[in-house]
């Protein structure tokens, strides 16, 4: 059986260059079911076992909300279609921006490996990212690629289908306060077997933000949807804000946090084209 990799990433970190790269003449288009948003898979060889991989370019996007049609495909298809590792790209010229997403594709219970993508325009600038300290950070293999000069990609595919075979990935540890871990916890055990293990932390956090598409989609009974209000009342007096913006404004500080441990900055400005 072929394994399966998706390509995820914020629009412009390279996805389009990589999937060419990685798939050449060896691709599907299509569309998602039911809306017109493109559907891109490709067929690749492992360079070093020969196992066959279809990998899926999934739409960029900035975040896995509810918003827009490209977050929904995106998520959907990594919730529900399960594929057995992630790739994520990272604009690392852009690296504070993307890794908003990346907090996010972490928490959903697949395999990642996060691809530093326009590492060549990285160098250019003279800022310095610590691809060890990330990989620290993150708990998975984080690896510089250039999918314009084809760098780096033949090692991001083997670390991906490793990371499948060995299907472990670690929920990420530091991004959210105590009290937000409280309720992400009491969430959890709220939803109880409704969905996977794996899933739990994904769809707890989702519930705290209330959002409408999975509290639509996971129909939980009453007396589990009265806990879960509880947790989101209780924040929001706690935090005095709601809990939407607490979550995202807890993963923008750790961010800022991760950047001041992991990138130094040479204060130079590049472009694409340069
Ligand atoms: C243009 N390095 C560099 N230097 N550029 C890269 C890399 C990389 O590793 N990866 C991608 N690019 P998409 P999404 C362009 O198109 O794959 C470039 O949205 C231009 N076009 O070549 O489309 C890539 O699929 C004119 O750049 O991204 C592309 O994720 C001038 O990043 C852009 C300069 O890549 C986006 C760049 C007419």
């Amino acid at each position: 059986m072929a394994i399966k990799i998706a390509l995820a990433g914020n629009p412009n970190c390279g996805k389009t260059t990589m999937f060419n790269a990685l798939t050449g003449a060896n691709q599907y288009v299509g569309n998602w079911p039911g809306v017109t948003v493109e559907k891109k898979e490709g067929k690749l060889k492992s360079a070093k076992s020969g196992e066959e991989i279809i990998i899926t370019d999934l739409p960029g996007v900035y975040s896995l909300s509810p918003y827009t049609l490209e977050e929904v495909v995106s998520r959907d298809y990594l919730v529900h279609e399960k594929p057995q590792a992630i790739i994520n790209l990272v604009d690392a010229t852009n690296i504070e921006r993307n890794l908003y997403l990346t907090t996010q594709i972490l928490e959903i219970g697949i395999p990642v490996v996060i691809a530093l993508n326009m590492a060549d325009l990285l160098a250019k600038s003279g800022d310095k990212i610590d691809v060890k300290k990330l990989s620290e950070i993150f708990g998975c293999e984080v690896v510089e690629t250039s999918a314009l000069k084809g760098t780096g990609l033949k090692e991001v595919v083997e670390k991906a289908i490793e990371a499948a075979k060995k299907n472990e990935w670690k929920n990420p540890v530091g991004i959210f306060s105590g009290s937000v871990e409280n309720a992400i916890e009491k969430v959890e055990e709220a939803v109880g077997d409704a969905v996977d293990a794996d899933q739990k932390r994904w769809f707890a956090i989702k519930l705290l933000e209330k959002d409408s598409k999975v509290i639509e989609q996971l129909h939980l009974p009453a007396s589990a949807m009265a806990a879960v209000n509880t947790e989101v009342t209780r924040l929001e007096k706690e935090m005095d804000d709601d809990t939407e913006s607490i979550i995202t404004d807890e993963r923008y500080t750790y961010i800022g946090s991760v950047i001041d441990r992991a990138v130094k900055k040479s204060g130079k400005k590049l472009s694409t084209s340069d």
